[in-house]
């Protein structure tokens, strides 16, 4: 890389769907940090290695630019004027910037009143046309497939094909970062295309004879919001986690075969559970992820607790899909309020208890 990071596209493009008369349409995206875990890992088990795959550092600051760029390329690259997509905030946030980035005109439909402001902030600052909808997630996904369907908009949620594509490099990185794959990879849950990519990134690395092992998938839902775990869909998701309050995941089934092919499991996790984990990540380890993100954590934790880790030795990934700054009013709503001094050398000193 003489000039630097290229983004995934042109970093993996012999494992992609492009040729060279595809538009790369990056941000420089991806290659996030593997960040081992310091304090956290030893919770797990004595014989655990663990890692976070911090994909908040991505520039829309979650994981959803590695499929954006691939979706914007491709829609580039067939003539689209318009990408349309329903979101929880993040898929929005990057639909609307790789639509700015490549000149196409970008629609957003997301649940009024669930989003979190900093990716309402970011689809309104790229120019997106963002429509809040009377309803949740779900509702908006089933009315921009039906409007792609009839009218001359390109559907960039992760139904897309090329969403996938794009998203399964974060598994190539995570390889090519330890040499190997990891025994255990964890992850949130919601409308199931991040674990369905990495599954595909870790099964065409080892068809390659890139890696010589799989790991198991280990995908996290939100307690009131998981339509997988229960094996019926959630008519009325609830969670904190907004990014994840999806109640009939897209890919479900191909996120079903991931787990049972991979020996995987899915559970889920309370709200409770998924804000303990979100305040250990910053201020135990450093690493501000949002809610959602947390879940991974969690939901190790819950593992762990059964006994799962015990007497194992294994080396565990765990994705943090997005920035915490993406949900600024959960940080601020969690923490206590900021002490108040006089602009007083002497009251601050004694305040710390330094006097
Ligand atoms: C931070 O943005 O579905 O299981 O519309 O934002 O691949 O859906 C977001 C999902 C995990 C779940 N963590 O990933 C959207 C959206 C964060 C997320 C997920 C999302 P998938």
């Amino acid at each position: 890389m003489p000039h630097g990071w290229p983004g995934v596209i042109e970093h993996y493009a012999q494992w992609l769907p492009v040729s060279d008369a595809t538009p790369r349409i990056t941000l420089l995206e991806g290659n996030t940090p593997l960040i081992p875990s310091e304090t956290l890992a030893g919770r797990l088990g004595e014989g655990v290695r663990l890692y976070f795959k911090y994909e908040g550092v991505n520039p829309t600051c979650s994981f959803k630019d590695r499929g954006m760029t691939m979706a914007v390329s491709k829609a580039a690259e067939e003539g689209a004027a318009c990408t349309i997509c329903a979101s929880t905030g993040n898929t929005s946030a990057a639909a609307a910037a790789y639509s700015a980035r490549a000149g196409i005109e970008s629609v957003v439909l997301i649940p009024d009143g669930y989003v979190a402001l900093g990716k309402l902030a970011q689809a309104l600052a790229y120019g997106a046309r963002t429509i809040a909808i009377d309803g949740d997630f779900d509702d908006c996904l089933t009315l921009v497939r039906a409007i792609s369907d009839s009218y001359p908009v390109a559907l960039v949620n992760s139904l897309n094909p090329y969403r996938l594509q794009g998203q399964k490099t974060a598994a190539f990185e995570v390889c090519d970062r330890l040499g190997r794959a990891p025994e255990y990879h964890a992850l949130p849950v919601g409308n199931a295309g991040n674990i369905t990519a990495y599954w595909m990134g870790y099964c065409e690395y080892h068809e390659a004879g890139v890696i010589e092992s799989l790991p198991a998938m280990l995908g996290f839902q939100a307690a009131g919001a998981c339509p997988i775990v229960r094996g019926e869909v959630c008519e009325k998701p609830e969670t904190v986690a907004t990014a994840i309050r999806i109640g009939n995941p897209a890919r479900w089934q191909e996120a079903s075969a991931a787990l049972r092919e991979s020996g995987g499991r899915i559970e889920a996790v309370t709200d409770d559970e998924i804000l303990e984990a979100y305040r250990e990540l910053s201020s135990e380890e450093g690493i501000f992820c949002e809610p959602a993100s947390a879940a991974s954590w969690a939901g190790l934790k819950l593992l762990a607790a059964e006994g799962f880790f015990d007497g194992v030795e294994c080396t565990v990934v765990a994705t943090l899909t997005g920035h915490g700054l993406k949900d600024p009013d959960m940080a601020v709503k969690m923490a206590l309020e900021p002490e108040k001094a006089p602009n007083e050398l002497g009251a601050v000193v004694e305040m710390l208890g330094l006097g």
